[in-house]
């Protein structure tokens, strides 16, 4: 691609944006590369240039309906399983125990439970729902984090940390009321969003959005 040809790309996004006036304008970043080098006879300079310019809808639930999976399901005595599909299904407020419309695990350390996005994305805010019904201490001392390595073929093992790591949330969501969690500036993007606690308890999630930011 020609200098000339990204110039025209940029116009064009441009017109987009015009036709669609409820997008936020997009940040260009202007990038100035040095070259030395100096064409003789019978040279001349070839400058290629890879650009990729996407728009990203800033409102859209990434995790919604996406495939998941945890380290384990717990059974309430009743035969009901806290299956992880249960965590992005939409559902994050019902006047019934939380097993019904809650992702649970099993009471043991480092449970875990993970959404597939579909695609590397970068992830600013996760809104997560705790149980209506109490159990603060179910989703209270969490990580959260990203990640390339699916949680399908290698099981997280351990708590995110560097530019994996989204967030550490110490406090708890107040009971069945969604609540927005911001993750560190630095958050690499990932295709794999997967919520991990090392406390030796039960990691219930009644839902869980992601967001652009
Ligand atoms: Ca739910």
């Amino acid at each position: 691609m020609s200098v000339l040809q990204v110039s025209l790309g940029l116009l064009f996004l441009g017109q987009l944006l015009l036709s669609s006036p409820s997008l936020a304008a997009p940040i260009i970043q202007e990038l100035t590369i040095p070259v030395n080098m100096t064409a003789k006879p019978g040279q001349r300079i070839v400058v290629q240039v890879n650009v990729n310019i996407s728009l990203v809808n800033t409102n859209e639930n990434l995790a919604l309906n996406k495939p998941t999976t945890q380290s384990s399901i717990f059974i309430s005595a009743e035969g009901n399983s806290s299956i992880s599909s249960k965590a992005v299904d939409g559902v994050t407020t019902l006047t019934i125990a939380g097993h019904d419309y809650c992702a649970i695990t099993n009471q043991v350390a480092n449970s875990w439970w993970a959404v597939d996005l579909g695609q590397e994305s970068t992830i600013g805010r996760v809104r997560i729902t705790s149980r209506q019904d109490g159990y603060p201490e179910q989703l209270t001392d969490f990580y959260i984090g990203l990640t390339n390595v699916s949680p399908w073929t290698t099981a997280p093992s351990a708590a995110p940390t560097g530019n994996a790591l989204c967030k550490h949330n110490t406090v708890h969501p107040a009971n069945g009321i969604p609540t927005a969690i911001f993750c560190e500036p630095n958050t690499a993007p990932g295709r794999y969003l997967y919520v991990y606690s090392t406390t030796a308890n039960y990691l219930s999630i009644c839902e869980l959005e992601a967001y652009y930011n």
